[in-house]
């Protein structure tokens, strides 16, 4: 049988302008085409308003209430999003009766979430072929008798995707721990999970130090490893106002994104003829995971030219008054060899040393960056050496200079804030035992990775996703997919269906939830919730659409109601109430969590309120309370016998395993997205041409993963790199391929072989 990708790859040369008008038009498109257009268009006007709701898409902070556009304070992906939760479309009975398990297995990830709102539980008993009816009682004494009936509480395992308001997160973490362990994976664990580590031992705090207003006041702005045109693109906004005031910015990417190349403001129309904002003044093509020893041969060119300009280039009385290890770092950095670190980092020695004299020059500095940093096994030492360069500039904790991990999911960071971890501190375990008069766990819970590899050991029988879509997510495609199968009870809270509730269990539950645009009304009248953005603001998030269905529970009642189905009669905490007043559970987040006093009040200001945050005040929150300067080692060699180094990356036409389309428009790459990106020196000399199929090989510790049938798109790419989409090349990143300190899978670090497919459509 010949090999051949479902839909055929057509390819056009990649945009130099991002946003603009294709991007209304886009945007105008999909709201027609999900919603009837009338319940589109006010929901737009709702998005990130002070009291409207929080955008359900990335998690990039929303400006100053006062300085909120009053029609427009959203971009073509948060439409999108918007428009994908209000689809008019819905999953009645008839639906599951039509299609069973296997007919479900075969229809791509696209169409399953294009089918609409899931509007009712339903239940998958064992040997059923068909999903079918159940009530919500009934689905929750289910969940009570399964929980219940296992040997240990750490057979269970509780993951969170990052949309969960603060409210539902808190409630759910404190229902797990009651019910008596601290398995609580998220997608942070696959996601920033090494950030956090990272400059939390160097900086005091996990999270961005630096607030929206920052990015206009600095002089420089490095963008490392992220692509905000696609993946944050009011981002692009601030870029622009930034390039507007005179500051410089830098990109660092294998891929030269067009949202880094050009912009033109989507919400200004005047703007859209004429020359575009240009936005970077230089792009760095680094190799995938060049980015440590970059930072080295820019640390080294530093380091140098302080040599022969003593305190011109370093702020001493920074480091001297806030930080620690300097000493041992310049010795580190002076024996790395300059012309190994060059060859390392991919880019021409000129570059980096124009990168060079920008650093040397500006002082307020700001590095922001994504996945393509922290998907990589040595993602901690590259963040830490960013840590570096930016205190050895004292650009930290001052306007216009910090460190910006920009977070993907809404509310990611707030789940983290409210306790969503495998490992939260004591003092913050204390506070919350104490609030609802527990003891809870002491044994740490499993990570993502550790969660598949419970569920493959038998060790993990009962999988709940409240939100995401795990199996898809996950690495190690197959892994994942036999580690769920064996669960005695897969459940997920959902707002459309996925492939993680066609991966089940024995048995499995789907629990339709609420969307972030529906309003939420209780016995106590309209209720609200609140998120955390990538600046570490609160804010209210209020939807005002009528439900999908009447049958639809909010994420916190799903939680009240399955505590007390499973906690039973003599559990303490008033599930009831907190069910019915989100107040009260406001008022336990504030006495568990510090930074949130007089939260009801606060939250409901137009703007919210930031959270307290040490780096940026320079108060570091580390043992000595001082900043620390590391030494990080270079990236371990590879395989020397691997000739590419894949990344996986996402489209202009998703959201992580949400596909809303087959249209990467800013890469020019269309109609199929299984496709890999080559460089054409690589192409001509594995004799490759446009569309041709490929097999894709990773080897990781002697076991071998395939992906075959793939076509060849010639990129703008470094040599000796590839890309595919995620998730599609999930299924090639082994599962113990995963960062050493933090374990988030190296999702952008995949050793691979590629042979080109002896094929009918490669003649
Ligand atoms: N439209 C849309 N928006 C999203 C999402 C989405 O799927 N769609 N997802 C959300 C989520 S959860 C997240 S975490 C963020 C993700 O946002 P990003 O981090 O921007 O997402 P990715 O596409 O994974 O790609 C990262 C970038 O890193 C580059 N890269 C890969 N490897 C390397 C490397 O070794 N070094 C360097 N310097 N660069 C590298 C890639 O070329 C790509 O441009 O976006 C959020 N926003
Ligand atoms: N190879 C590779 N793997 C990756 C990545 C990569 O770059 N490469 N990126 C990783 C990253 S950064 C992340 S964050 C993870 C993402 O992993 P997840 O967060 O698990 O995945 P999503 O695709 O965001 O989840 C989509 C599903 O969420 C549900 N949903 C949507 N809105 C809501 C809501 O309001 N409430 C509830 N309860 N459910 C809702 C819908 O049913 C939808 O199908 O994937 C990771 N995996
Ligand atoms: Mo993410």
């Amino acid at each position: 049988m010949p090999i051949l990708p479902k839909r055929k790859v057509k390819i056009s040369p990649p945009a130099e302008t991002a946003a603009g008008l294709k991007s209304i038009q886009t945007v105008a498109y999909r709201i027609w085409e999900e919603t009837h257009i009338g319940k589109g268009v006010k929901t737009l006007f709702k998005l990130n308003q002070p009291n409207g709701f929080d955008c359900p898409s990335c998690a990039w902070p929303d400006p100053d209430a006062d300085k909120v556009s009053k029609i427009a304070e959203y971009c073509e992906n948060g439409a999108k999003a918007v428009a994908w939760e209000g689809s008019s479309k819905s999953i009645d009975n008839s639906f599951f009766e039509q299609n069973s398990i296997e007919n479900l297995l075969e229809k791509s990830d696209h169409w399953l979430e294009k089918q609409g709102r899931l509007t009712r539980p339903m239940v998958l008993k064992e040997k059923d072929t068909h999903y079918t009816p159940i009530t919500w009682k009934a689905a929750f004494e289910l969940i009570a008798a399964e929980l219940n009936a296992l040997d240990t509480p750490d057979q269970a395992i509780f993951y969170t995707s990052g949309r969960t308001s603060n409210e539902a997160a808190f409630l759910y973490q404190c229902f797990v721990r009651q019910f008596g362990t601290n398995n609580l994976p998220d997608c942070s664990n696959m996601c920033h999970e090494a950030s956090g580590k990272a400059l939390t031992d160097t900086v005091g705090i996990g999270k961005a130090s630096v607030v929206l207003n920052d990015i206009p006041k600095a002089d420089l702005l490095i963008v490392m490893g992220q692509n905000p045109g696609t993946n944050a693109p009011r981002m692009l906004t601030a870029m622009e106002e930034l390039k507007n005031k005179g500051g410089k910015i830098i990109s660092v990417n294998p891929l030269p994104e067009t949202g880094l190349l050009q912009f033109r403001h989507p919400q200004k129309p005047w703007e859209w003829i004429g020359k575009p904002t240009s936005i970077h003044d230089l792009h760095l093509q680094v190799k995938v995971n060049g980015d440590l020893p970059l930072l080295k041969a820019l640390l080294k060119m530093l380091l140098e030219a302080e040599k022969q300009n003593p305190g011109k280039v370093f702020d001493h009385a920074f480091i001297s008054e806030k930080t620690t290890g300097y000493q041992a770092l310049c010795a580190h950095i002076e024996k790395c060899k300059l012309d190994q670190l060059i060859l390392e980092s991919g880019v021409p020695e000129n570059q980096i040393k124009e990168a060079a004299n920008l650093l040397i020059e500006k002082k307020n500095i700001i590095i922001a960056w994504a996945m393509g940093i922290t998907q990589h096994r040595n993602a901690e030492n590259t963040i830490r050496e960013i840590v570096n360069i930016l205190l050895l500039k004292g650009a930290i904790g001052k306007p216009g200079a910090g460190t910006l991990p920009v977070r993907g999911h809404s509310n990611v960071q707030g789940d983290r804030t409210m306790g969503i971890w495998e490992k939260m501190p004591e003092r913050f375990m204390q506070r919350l035992g104490k609030a609802f008069d527990f003891q809870p766990p002491k044994k740490e819970g499993v990570h993502a990775v550790g969660a598949i590899q419970a569920m493959a050991n038998g060790k993990g029988k009962v999988f709940m996703g409240m939100g995401g879509n795990f199996a898809l997510a996950a690495p190690d495609t197959e892994k994942v997919f036999d580690g769920l199968k064996q669960c005695s009870l897969t459940l997920h809270v959902s707002t459309k269906l996925n492939r993680s509730h066609l991966i089940h269990g024995k048995t499995a539950l789907i629990l339709p939830c609420l969307g972030r645009t529906e309003e939420d009304i209780s016995s106590h009248g309209s209720q609200f919730v609140s998120t955390e953005d990538t600046a570490g603001r609160v804010r209210m998030s209020h939807g005002d659409l009528p439900p999908a269905s009447p049958e639809l529970k909010s994420e916190v009642a799903i939680v009240c109601d399955m505590a007390r189905a499973v906690l039973g009669k003599n559990n303490t905490t008033d599930w009831e109430g907190m069910k019915e007043n989100y107040e009260l559970i406001r008022d336990k987040i504030e006495e568990v969590i510090p930074g949130f006093d007089a939260y009801n009040e606060r939250v409901k200001k137009a703007g919210g309120f930031y959270l307290p945050n040490g780096a940026r005040e320079r108060d570091f929150n580390t043992a000595d309370k001082k900043a620390r300067l590391t030494i990080n080692p270079l990236n371990k060699a590879r395989n020397p016998e691997t000739p590419f180094i894949l990344m996986t990356v996402r489209s202009h036409d998703q959201f992580n395993t949400t596909i809303y389309g087959y249209d990467d428009r800013y890469r020019g790459i269309s109609n199929s997205r299984e496709v890999v990106m080559m460089n054409e020196d690589d192409m001509l000399q594995y004799g490759c041409k446009a569309g041709d199929l490929v097999r894709l090989t990773s080897v990781f510790e002697g076991e071998k993963r395939v992906l075959e049938g793939f076509q060849v798109v010639p990129y703008n790419i470094s040599q000796g790199c590839l890309s595919v989409y995620f998730p599609e090349g999930n299924v090639l990143v082994a599962l113990d391929n995963n960062s050493e300190e933090s374990h988030c899978p190296a999702s952008k670090y995949i050793e691979v072989f590629l042979e080109k497919l002896d094929n009918e459509s490669n003649r």
